[in-house]
């Protein structure tokens, strides 16, 4: 058992969960939810899948993406990027024009050779140039800027935390979002691995690709929620949720934190 980090939110968070019922279930609306109905489930630091529109105009494919945006270079990460000990701080990055690395994701090359287009920064105007994928419940302001997550079947972010709300539009494909509430966070062995530059980035060691690591937490009582989110819906992750991200075919997300500086988590204002 590690103690938790004070840096960032997440001590603070813990304080005010460590002693509250764990409610395992995520909401899951086929459709929109009203600001009242966001408010009372951010309110107490649940998860949340829902849609924003039901017209099809919220699934694009990756041919419209290459047509919008395919032009420029990013940024694509390869090597072990899955492996926790070397997440963030080892992992390779090579430049790419964008246009090339969708046509990689269609050949069968492994991910070990395509790698993954993970938390590329677009800007709101890139957003609108693929379609309508602006968060609902908050002003614009209170976001950073966008970051896209392009890849093939098996790219994974390993465990982690982000300490700050999330909204992920998942665009094509389909992920499956492994959660731990933050009441786990002291037998998760985590570290804070940029506490100046994210201190909100908290890391776990446990490498959940392992059954037997999986197997260890459930047999500890730890809790741990799966939940697939698919094109078309939107998974609202407050900040406190630990989350294992695997791209169960190939997918598109564009997520948006709240920025730090602009609002605490929703969770925090209700103590
Ligand atoms: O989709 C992924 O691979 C990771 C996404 C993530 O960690 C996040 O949105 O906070």
């Amino acid at each position: 058992m590690s103690n938790i980090s004070n840096v960032g939110f997440l001590k603070a968070i813990y304080d005010s969960r460590k002693d509250k019922e764990i409610d395992l279930t995520v909401v899951c609306r086929q459709g929109e939810l009203s600001q009242e109905e966001f408010e009372s489930i951010a309110v107490l630091g649940r998860p949340c899948v829902f849609q924003v529109r039901r017209d099809g105009t919220s699934v694009v494919s990756p041919y419209e993406l290459l047509q919008r945006l395919g032009d420029r270079d990013v940024e694509i990460r390869f090597g072990n990027f899955h492996k926790p000990n070397e997440y963030s701080t080892s992992r390779q990055v090579r430049r790419q024009p964008l246009k090339e690395y969708i046509r990689s994701l269609s050949g069968r090359g492994a991910v070990k050779d395509v790698g993954y287009l993970g938390n590329y920064r677009l800007t709101v105007d890139d957003v609108l140039k693929i379609g309508e994928f602006i968060p609902p419940f908050h002003s614009l302001d209170a976001f950073q800027l966008p970051s896209m997550w392009l890849g093939k079947k098996d790219c994974v972010t390993p465990l982690h935390v982000d300490g700050i709300d999330n909204f992920a539009f998942h665009l094509f494909g389909a992920k499956r979002w492994t959660l731990i509430p933050v009441q786990a966070y002291p037998d998760l062995g985590v570290s804070v691995p940029f506490p100046e530059k994210a201190p909100n980035l908290h890391t776990s060691s446990l490498d959940l690709t392992l059954g037997k690591v999986r197997a260890d937490l459930k047999r500890r009582g730890i809790p741990i929620i799966e939940v697939t989110v698919k094109a078309g819906e939107v998974l609202y992750l407050p900040a406190g949720w630990f989350h294992f991200v695997e791209t169960l075919e190939t997918s598109l997300m564009i997520n948006w934190w709240i920025d730090k500086d602009k609002a605490l988590p929703a969770a925090l204002t209700a103590a």
